[in-house]
């Protein structure tokens, strides 16, 4: 997956290159820094020594020596005073630079601590803002794999009022089936047949089940625009009998790719939105019957824009379904039926509630 956010320590991650919180003299210091150079033993210190130093919003590359990484990128954030000292740019900056850096000495994996969110002060929450959509827009141009590494709960934060709506919504469903009797659920289900009923095939498992040929954590993801004029209503309905039962043969693939045909997106902008890495996009194009994990479906449905029925259809087509009782499930519900498709907030909600994320 081209973005994916995990909690880990920074420096046991075997990528091709760690980035630094470093300061202007490329010295070492406290934080991620320190904790950098502990690792990696006095080597890196002796080259950080030939560097000269770095400019605030720029970065300088070293060898990792006994890091499990190939390089050591070292970006020198800004220190927070207030915002309106130019932060804001130089932050964005130490990221561009950082992936340019990578991408020409052809790193493939790379991983960010959240850059000067800690002693440097710069508000955890529009660092993370800042982080996601500095990567997402080089992902956009670019294929690398970038991990953003969250050390501490705290720079997770979704909004108070998105938090309450979201437990209020949860309450409303998740606990209400719960608590409600078999012949109550029994009840409501047949006043709802109008809706298409859910066959909760594989349901009750972690939502982040492996891709069939993926073993990779739960992931996050971030969605990268596609113009909304594009995205229409749902799906047409079917005008035939011959209709209707070619459109209940079709796989998974099939109507992944009939659903972009009609919102007039390409498949580039349609992975891309759904932060799914190009290698797998292609595997599912070309083997119709591909099975995908539950959320490689709903990253697709979500970068679709596809409203719950079609979410629901789409996600039947690979065996699964939205169910409320499954909290994760819940709170994608919440999101789709309030329109808001952005992958990135959704991925950040359901990691304030202690969900696996949305992604391949
Ligand atoms: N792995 C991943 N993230 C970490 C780790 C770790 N091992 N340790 C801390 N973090 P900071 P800054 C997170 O203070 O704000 C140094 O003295 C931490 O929770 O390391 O850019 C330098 O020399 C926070 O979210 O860097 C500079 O003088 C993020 O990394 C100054 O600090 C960055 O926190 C730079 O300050």
């Amino acid at each position: 997956m081209p973005l994916e956010i995990v909690r880990n320590d920074i420096t046991k991650m075997k990528v091709d290159a760690i980035v630094n919180a470093a300061n202007q003299t490329l010295l070492g210091g406290g934080g991620v820094d320190g904790a950098i150079h502990r690792a990696a033993g006095p080597g890196l210190l002796a080259e950080c020594r030939t560097l000269g130093g770095c400019e605030t919003g720029s970065a300088k590359i070293t060898g990792a020596y006994r890091l499990p990484c190939k390089y050591v990128i070292h970006a020198v954030g800004p220190r927070w005073r207030g915002g309106s000292h130019g932060e804001r740019d130089r932050l964005i900056s130490c990221y561009r630079t950082s992936l340019a850096l990578a991408r020409e000495n052809k790193c493939e994996t790379v991983a960010f601590p959240l850059i000067s969110s800690g002693i440097y002060g710069y508000p955890k929450d529009q660092a993370l803002k800042i982080a996601i959509s500095t990567i997402s827009d080089f992902l956009f141009e670019h294929e690398m794999t970038v991990y953003l590494v969250i050390f501490d709960r705290a720079a997770y934060q979704i909004s108070e009022k998105l938090f309450r709506d979201i437990a209020a919504y949860i309450d409303d469903n998740y606990v209400a089936e719960h608590t409600d009797s078999r012949r109550e659920q029994m009840r409501s289900l047949l006043l709802n047949r109008s809706e298409p009923v859910d066959i909760p095939c594989r349901e009750a498992g972690a939502p982040a089940t492996s891709e069939k040929n993926s073993a990779r954590a739960p992931a996050a993801n971030v969605s990268v625009g596609i113009p909304a004029a594009k995205v229409g209503a749902g799906a047409p309905a079917a005008s035939t009998l011959d209709e209707a039962i070619r459109m209940m043969d079709e796989s998974f693939s099939e109507m992944l790719l009939r659903k972009i045909d009609e919102r007039g997106i390409t498949d580039v902008q349609c992975y891309k939105k759904a932060n799914i890495d190009r290698k797998l996009f292609s595997k599912i194009r070309s083997d119709k019957l591909y099975k995908p994990s539950k959320p490689t479906v709903l990253a697709f449905a979500i970068a679709l824009e596809l409203p719950l029925g079609e979410t629901r259809e789409m996600l039947m087509k690979a065996g699964f379904a939205l169910s409320h009782s499954n909290k994760f499930d819940v709170i994608v519900e919440f999101f789709i039926s309030h329109g808001n498709y952005n992958i990135f907030e959704i991925n950040e909600a359901l990691f304030a509630f202690d969900q696996s994320l949305l992604g391949a």
